[in-house]
């Protein structure tokens, strides 16, 4: 072999190798690239556990599953006593089948819950005929998912945004009958139910500071009174821009000084500039996708770099919706690591390969 034909063979089988190593992917998946970290997980209607495609990124990228309403009080009891497993059923045997575990979302809540369940004799609900129907629902679904739910979204934004209200908590129908007993029953039903499972408080705008300071002083509350809450889930649904890394490491410090566990529980990053969990949408501001990828990998890089400095406390993080398609914001708010054709984005890559 001539030394010409040698070196261009050698350099061949440089480029080749290099492309080798370059294709090869550092992980299998977001799960793998954040063992040791914390869980990562995902929530999931019907559509991604029956598809092939979706159900193997579902298996390949995370060990946490959330149903995103199907396990909520009005699907799965939208009567007295009537009780509908069928989709929750489903999504319990993706699971069985694939050796996953399950956050359960969510037993109380003001939104996705029957009327029948403020309903009485002659108007409203007693508080003693509400916390009654709570319990009964509470112990038949916890106890139906014991084996493969292992922590609960026990009582879901209870919580005001009113940064000037003078009480604290939302003024739902729950409050209106039950004060705050409500939320401190849940989670005395829960635990009674599956003593094992962790449970969670969950909330939305869990960054801003005058809501942290009400869930902090809630949660201590309870505490202080014997109650089983053992964490706090931040919901994260944020945008390209809110919260920076102070604001979200603040709240943090704050929630890791009144828990052991924190769960980011809905996590999305919306291309618009809202904030919260509240269906409300301006126009996305950065218009064409090459600057949007880049905001949104570089949100997410400064949110993960955030959550791994508190990986001691923070035990899962759960995106919102499998892709942007699924995205319950809409596909133009950009808002999952996949896009509408399940391929990930650059904000994936940013995700998982920040090693
Ligand atoms: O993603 C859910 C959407 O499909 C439902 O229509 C909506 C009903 O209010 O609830 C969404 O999920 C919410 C979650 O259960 C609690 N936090 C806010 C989430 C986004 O609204």
């Amino acid at each position: 072999m001539n030394s010409t034909i040698r070196t261009t063979l050698c350099a061949a089988l440089v480029a080749a190798t290099a492309t080798v190593a370059h294709a090869q992917q550092p992980f299998d998946g977001l799960k793998d690239a954040y063992e040791g970290f914390f869980k990562m997980g995902v929530a999931v209607n019907q559509r991604n556990i029956a598809d092939s495609l979706q159900s193997a990124l579902l298996v390949q990228n995370y060990n946490s599953i959330t149903a995103e309403n199907d396990m909520k009080p009005e699907p799965t009891e939208p009567s007295e006593g009537n009780f509908r497993w069928d989709a929750a059923d489903r999504i319990a045997n993706f699971c069985r089948k694939n050796g996953l575990r399950m956050r359960g979302h969510c037993l109380v809540w003001h939104n996705q819950i029957g009327r029948w369940m403020f309903e009485g004799e002659n108007g409203q609900a007693t508080k003693e005929e509400l916390l009654q129907r709570m319990r009964r629902h509470i112990h038949a679904i916890v106890s139906r998912y014991r084996d493969v739910v292992y922590c609960w979204d026990v009582v879901n934004e209870a919580i005001t945004d009113d940064p000037r209200a003078d009480n604290p908590y939302r003024p739902s129908t729950l409050y209106q009958i039950a004060g705050e007993e409500f939320i401190e029953k849940a989670f005395v039903y829960a635990h009674e139910a599956d003593p094992d499972a962790l449970l969670f408080y969950n909330d939305y705008n869990e960054t801003d500071p005058v809501k942290c300071e009400r869930i902090c002083q809630m949660v201590e509350r309870m505490k202080a009174r014997g109650i089983p809450i053992h964490g706090i889930g931040m919901q994260g649904h944020y945008n390209i821009h809110y919260p920076d890394s102070a604001l979200l490491e603040a709240a943090i410090n704050n929630y890791r000084r009144v828990v052991d566990h924190i769960h980011v529980t809905e996590l999305d990053i919306r291309a618009n500039r809202e904030k919260g969990g509240q269906l409300q949408f301006s126009r996305t501001v950065e218009a064409d996708v090459d600057s949007l990828d880049a905001l949104l990998t570089a949100q997410y890089t400064r949110v993960f770099d955030v959550f791994r400095r508190h990986a001691d406390v923070i035990d899962c993080v759960t995106f919102w919706n499998l892709s942007d398609r699924d995205s319950w914001l809409g596909a133009d708010n950009y808002a999952t690591p996949f896009d509408t054709q399940y391929q990930p984005k650059p904000a994936y890559y940013g995700i998982r390969d920040w090693r």
